[in-house]
């Protein structure tokens, strides 16, 4: 049988990410607890993993003792300026509290500003549908960069804007609940000046800062490879998920399949892109869906599914993934800023982490600058609205008990971090299925 072990370069980000809302409890000041107290989500929020109250320490300490050398979380803008006039600096406090636990325990923190969640005030105002939104936007990062920056130079911006304004102002899922995709491109458009002023920010505050945002980037297939329409609607689905900021940010004009938007402040702001990998879509022609211009979406027949559905195991997409960064952005740092599947009962999250990673080493391989890897999630957290049906955590968590239940991917990440590469015994004792992908005899 053969035997070795996949290395990465010395100094790897080894960690995971969380966000606010979802790892925090009562959050009861932003438009998602309104969201779920209106019943639109399986459940709420509630105490989550109570961060809040202190359990970051416990959950810190786990990541760190598990060898994670990073840790991604968010701030929660809601709690740090509860109202147009007012900080609230017990909540600054706390944040720094978290930033210097995390160097107390030797890791790296990356913050971001922005997951999803608005203060009800800024919703109430019409969120991010007006420009209105940027100064407002760009007054609270640089609070917090003020606040925060003895403790960080890693800033993400903003997380999956893609994912917020398609959700929230497409599709209905997030708050506010519109379908309608022009206005989620207005949205879209309003978050790329919103990331484009903090960078700018950031930058002012701190000059060597590293900022970035993450992009939730969904790598597409037509369904049928030779009907001209499924690989139109591939075009068009992909173009409106993927390439809203890609474009804004490489040339000043933002483009989308419903029109172009000027935004020249946008270009040249990254310093590093943040890739959210989770799967490939097939895609297809779709008379019932105007709504989303006549394209649907799902997975090829034979995909190695989640528990629920979710997520089809397709590694080769994050390598697809990052082969469009380089090739986009020759030379920019990369930092895979979430990663991961739901699996209550972890019998495919050893594999997904393995295969998923095996990729990213063929990357690093290759001598593209991919950084860092940061698994989703540290413990299992509040799924927006799919609430608490959907477990991504390597910890699992007892929601009313708040215990923690240590899954067996705790074991292999501990063992990949430590070793800094994935070795075959690790593959062999956690995920044998996956043994002869990656060492192929
Ligand atoms: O939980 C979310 C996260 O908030 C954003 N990216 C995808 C994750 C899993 O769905």
């Amino acid at each position: 049988m053969p035997q070795g072990t996949y290395h990465f370069p010395k100094g790897f980000l080894w960690g995971t990410a969380t966000a606010s809302h979802q790892v925090e409890g009562n959050n009861t000041n932003n438009n998602w607890w309104k969201w779920e107290q209106e019943g639109h989500t399986d459940g709420s929020a509630a105490v989550a993993a109570d961060w809040w109250s202190g359990r970051w320490r416990e959950d810190f300490d786990r990541a760190a003792e598990t060898g994670q050398n990073a840790h991604r979380l968010s701030l929660e803008w809601s709690r740090i300026q509860p109202t147009p006039d007012s900080w609230d600096e017990d909540a600054i406090e706390k944040y720094r509290l978290m930033l210097r636990g995390l160097q107390d325990r030797g890791m790296t923190p990356m913050v971001t500003l922005h997951h999803f969640t608005d203060p009800l005030w800024v919703s109430e105002m019409g969120g991010w549908e007006t420009q209105d939104i940027v100064p407002l936007f760009a007054r609270y990062v640089r609070k917090m960069v003020d606040a925060l920056k003895e403790y960080t130079n890693l800033w993400v911006t903003i997380n999956e804007p893609n994912v917020y304004a398609l959700s929230g102002y497409g599709l209905g899922a997030f708050p506010p609940g519109r379908t309608d995709m022009k206005l989620a491109m207005q949205v879209l458009a309003n978050m790329l000046r919103g990331h484009a002023a903090a960078y700018r920010a950031i930058h002012e505050l701190q000059p060597e800062a590293r900022v970035g945002y993450a992009l939730h980037f969904r790598p597409m297939v037509p369904r049928l490879s030779w009907s001209p329409l499924d690989i139109l609607m591939r075009k068009i689905r992909y173009d409106g998920v993927n390439m809203g900021f890609p474009t804004g940010i490489s040339t000043g004009v933002m483009k989308t399949p419903l029109g172009k938007f000027n935004i020249p402040e946008a270009k040249g702001t990254q310093d590093y892109l943040g890739l959210n990998y989770y799967s490939v879509d097939t895609v297809w022609f779709d008379i019932t869906k105007p709504g989303e211009l006549f394209s649907n979406s799902g997975f090829p027949k034979d995909a190695d599914m989640s528990s629920t559905n979710f997520i089809a195991n397709i590694p080769q997409g994050i390598f697809d993934s990052l082969k469009w960064i380089v090739r986009t952005y020759p030379n920019l740092p990369i930092l895979v800023t979430e990663n991961g599947v739901e699996d209550f009962d972890d019998h495919m999250r050893p594999r997904y982490l393995v295969e998923h990673l095996h990729q990213v080493w063929r990357a690093v391989n290759f001598n593209w600058p991919v950084k860092g890897y940061f698994h989703w999630s540290l413990v299992d957290n509040f799924e927006w609205e799919r609430g608490w049906t959907q477990r991504f955590g390597l910890w699992g968590l007892d929601v009313d008990t708040q215990q923690r239940i240590r899954r067996p991917s705790v074991d292999l990440y501990e063992e990949i971090c430590k070793e800094n590469g994935i070795s075959s015994e690790m593959v062999q004792k956690y995920c044998p299925e996956s043994f002869e992908k990656l060492f192929p005899s």
